[in-house]
């Protein structure tokens, strides 16, 4: 096992993954912009090192910045989070070539996932449902593209290879508009990219956003660790999450689960992921994969008793995995509330001094947070700066327990979006369960103030 290890990300998640290595007698380097400075998780780090001034550009995302930190201080591997460079194949790539582990997928996963063309046929080609749509990149071809939305039937969406997460994506609803779509959605592609690749798809008018999580050694193993329910957003940011998903039968979820875990077999994967799907009528339709450790993955703990990060460590030090499909029992219900540095219904973000932060407690409630009184909450970074999550035996107990913890949690100085959950909480259609990606956005235009 490792001795050291280099953590290149902040916030909530570079504490969550510093308590991991603690808990596995593993040191711990953390690297900080100079907005981090005074971050409760870069006074608690074994080792703690400037890299930059705020700008990301400058610092989580300075390469050679981090790896000699790396150098310097004997680190043997570097845990990147989630956002910054976690799904950067290069940076992978230099990692693994300055003689240390990246903690994550092989750079020829992340690229092939990356790419989301070359990802959807590497999922059919692994048996794993796909949205109906074109076969890999679309043609330049007028003609072609015509015959190819034809045979998908309308409303198509078109989206860019490069893009994912929301970006870079069309809505066709007739023929007439198609060619244009495809023209603009490819400029902007090649412009945000630098990849003018489209792919085109059926485009599902109201789905729900259900992910798989998955784990996979370097010895051929690989389970699948139940779904999460994540149609709650707005603007692509998810707002609340929750395992298992509310009334989808077990046999479905099952069936599609043995498919990610056959998928990651079949191309070779390693270490923690997420396939990402729309599901609509009853069944599933791939549309991304994630090759990090995600917001969300606490629900997934809380229900399986697996704690990701870890298996992220020991996986890329080639240990196997230390349990079997068999061994995966789902128990119980978790839901996940993003706790934002934002106005709850305007959206607009509320950096700065936090003068109080109280977080809840009590049975089965979980807060993953690096925030604490006098925390000043910088400006140049995501709003997220906390997630409660809460565990019961059901969803109703689980629900209870959440509402109790939004009431008890106190944050003043900033505003956040803890009066927005705790609305929903009590929200008829969310209270029955299986809302739809669009939900949130419709409840916020009835719910105006
Ligand atoms: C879709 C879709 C409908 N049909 N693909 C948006 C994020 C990216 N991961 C894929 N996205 C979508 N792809 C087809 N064929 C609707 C969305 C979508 C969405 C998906 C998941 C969560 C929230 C979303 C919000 C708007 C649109």
């Amino acid at each position: 096992m490792f001795k050291k290890i280099l953590i290149a990300n902040r916030g909530e998640i570079a504490l969550r993954i510093q308590r991991a290595c603690r808990e596995m007698g593993i040191k711990s380097v953390v690297v900080y912009s100079e907005a981090d400075r005074d971050a409760k998780y870069v006074k608690l780090a074994d080792e703690a090192v400037c890299i930059g001034p705020a700008s990301s550009a400058q610092s989580y995302l300075n390469m050679p910045a981090i790896i000699s930190t790396a150098e310097v201080t004997d680190a043997e591997a570097i845990h990147p989070g989630y956002g910054f460079l976690s799904e950067n194949a290069d940076f992978a790539e230099r990692v693994e070539r300055s003689g240390f582990t990246f903690i994550g997928p092989t750079p020829a996963s992340i690229r092939v996932m990356g790419d989301k063309v070359s990802a959807k046929q590497a999922m059919i080609k692994s048996g794993v449902p796909c949205v109906p749509g074109s076969e890999g990149a679309l043609s330049e071809d007028p003609k072609e593209i015509i015959k190819a939305a034809r045979a998908v039937g309308y409303p198509v969406i078109i989206k860019a290879s490069g893009g994912g997460g929301g970006r870079g994506m069309r809505v066709v609803h007739t023929e007439a508009a198609l060619i244009h779509a495809v023209q603009t959605t490819r400029a902007e592609a090649g412009a945000a990219f630098g990849n003018p690749a489209v792919y085109m798809e059926k485009f599902l008018e109201n789905p729900r956003h259900i992910e798989i999580q998955v784990l996979a050694d370097e010895h051929k193993n690989a389970v699948w660790l139940g779904e999460r329910d994540c149609s709650m957003q707005r603007r692509h940011q998810k707002i609340l999450e929750e395992a298992p998903a509310p009334g989808i039968p077990r046999r479905v979820i099952e069936r599609i689960g043995e498919r990610c875990a056959a998928a990651c077999k079949k191309i070779g994967y390693r270490g923690a992921g997420t396939f990402e799907f729309l599901y609509e009528n009853g069944e599933f339709f791939f549309i991304e994969m994630n090759t990090r450790v995600q917001v969300e993955h606490p629900v997934t703990e809380l229900v399986t008793g697996i704690d990701i990060v870890q298996m992220q460590i020991r996986i890329a030090a080639g240990e196997k995995l230390p349990f079997t499909q068999r061994n995966v029992q789902m128990r119980g219900h978790a839901i996940e509330c993003r706790v934002n540095a934002e106005h709850p219904y305007k959206f607009t973000p509320s950096p700065g001094r936090i003068t109080m932060w109280h977080p809840p407690g009590g049975p089965g409630v979980r807060v993953d947070s690096h925030a604490y009184t006098n925390y000043y909450v910088p400006p140049n970074y995501d709003s997220m700066i906390g997630k409660i999550i809460v565990h019961g035996d059901t969803r109703d107990q689980a629900l209870a327990r959440m509402r109790i913890a939004l009431s008890e949690m106190v944050v003043e100085g900033i505003e956040t979006n803890i009066p927005l959950h705790r609305e929903l909480m009590v929200d008829a259609k969310f209270i029955e369960g299986g809302t739809s990606i669009h939900y949130l956005e419709g409840w916020l235009g009835q719910h105006k103030r």
